[in-house]
């Protein structure tokens, strides 16, 4: 079996960006015009009037502060309260290939590396554009990759998934070099309507190339020390969004098919999870966890990932030991560790440790031990 490394990074993300005061003025417009459109019901206590939102809320529940969309004026419109995209022909690449393709050329550059290296492409995100064709053949074909390439969904751990599966097919030499993707529109399926969630998702993509790492002609190169993936099923984070939604009967209602989360159960369940399986792969790699360098976490509460750190390192951790993006990026599902370790890597010597952790829903969970060369 082959050694196997990252031997570059890349990151797309939008032009648009939103803050938390942009998002809580629109959400309390809606609350304010539905209140009063509903004002005699609500009097006769048949309808609950909805409750404002706010920025010190978010900050202090969660840590975002902003997030990047792909398209600002229609979350912000108190009447559209989603991003409203152009309806792209079929000759034309679709949005999310169209991201992740941009995220993909930056990783292939940053490695050394051309299309013409690659054999394999995988699209590890939460959600796709469409069925099929597969966006990863999509996105083959606008790189101009020789090979195969098709899509997964693990959720927010996606892009650990398919780091396995990229270090798997490159060392027992089915590809020479993976790409692994995680193109997130976000908001496409956030529920903007929603108080508790409204602020959790932003849009970006992520790519990460894997290749043999006797021949990564890439300096800034980390070898995979090893990979652990985890799945536990639970209904705490759910999306009902599928291709019998026009079938079911009765149909379900508008806000079923979009995110929606039970997230202090979430927060509960999963740092436990997570702790438990970082000490464990960690400790059956032969490395002290509180030895470890770098996390580069999934990105969705910032006191979340605190706690994560803390039971693993032993200490409170600053953001030396686990950088924070959320707080610019919001959640952007797979893409969240990716982001992380893309913008924090640089500053690690030769012989450090670090661990991409990526977990979500599923539950599913996965860590990626990296050494830096
Ligand atoms: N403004 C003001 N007050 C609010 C707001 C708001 N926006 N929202 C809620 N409140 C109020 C509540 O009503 C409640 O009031 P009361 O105490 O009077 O009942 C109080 O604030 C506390 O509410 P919560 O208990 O809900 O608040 P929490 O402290 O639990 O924080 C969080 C909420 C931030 C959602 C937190 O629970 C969290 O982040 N949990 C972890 C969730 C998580 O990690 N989920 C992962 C989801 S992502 C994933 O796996 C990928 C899925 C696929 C991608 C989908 C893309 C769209």
């Amino acid at each position: 079996m082959k050694r196997v490394c990252i031997s570059g990074s890349g990151l797309f993300t939008p032009a648009e960006s939103i803050s938390n005061d942009e998002l809580v003025a629109a959400f309390n417009a809606y609350v304010e015009n539905h209140n009063a459109e509903n004002a005699t019901a609500i009097a006769a206590g048949a309808v609950e009037p909805l409750q404002p939102s706010s920025s010190e809320f978010i900050v202090k529940a969660s840590g975002i502060k902003a997030r990047y969309t792909v398209n600002k004026a229609g979350v912000l419109d108190p009447k559209v309260m989603r991003p409203l995209i152009r309806n792209r022909g079929d000759d034309e690449p679709s949005l999310l290939a169209e991201m992740a393709v941009a995220a993909a050329q930056q990783a292939l550059q940053n490695a050394g590396r051309e299309a013409k290296d690659v054999d394999m492409v995988l699209v590890a995100c939460s959600n796709l554009q469409r069925p099929y064709p597969a966006i990863a053949v999509e996105v083959q074909h606008y790189l101009g990759i020789q090979g195969y390439g098709y899509d997964m969904n693990v959720a927010c751990a996606s892009a650990a998934f398919g780091v396995q599966a990229a270090v798997d097919a490159v060392a027992g030499g089915s590809a020479r070099a993976v790409l692994v993707i995680s193109p997130e529109i976000c908001t496409g399926h956030l529920n903007f309507r929603n108080r508790d969630c409204h602020f959790i998702f932003g849009d970006a993509a992520t790519a990460l190339l894997v290749e043999p790492l006797d021949t990564a002609v890439s300096k800034d190169r980390f070898e995979v020390l090893g990979t652990r993936l985890q799945t536990q099923f639970s209904n705490n984070i759910r999306n009902n969004f599928g291709f019998l939604n026009a079938s079911e009967q009765p149909p379900r209602p508008w806000n079923d098919v979009l995110f929606h989360q039970e997230g202090r159960k979430v927060f509960k369940e999963v740092v436990p999870m997570v702790a438990e399986l970082l000490n464990s792969h960690l400790g059956d790699l032969g490395i002290v966890p509180s030895t470890v360098r770098r996390f580069w976490l999934h990105q969705a509460n910032l006191g979340m990932n605190q706690l994560i750190a803390k039971r693993v390192l032993g200490h409170e951790p600053g953001t030396d030991d686990a950088p924070v993006i959320l707080d610019e990026y919001a959640n952007t599902s797979s893409a969240g560790s990716v982001i992380a370790f893309h913008k924090y890597h640089q500053d690690l010597k030769a012989g450090d440790v670090g661990v991409l952790c990526a977990f979500g829903a599923g539950y599913s969970a996965g860590s990626v031990v990296l050494r830096r060369l």
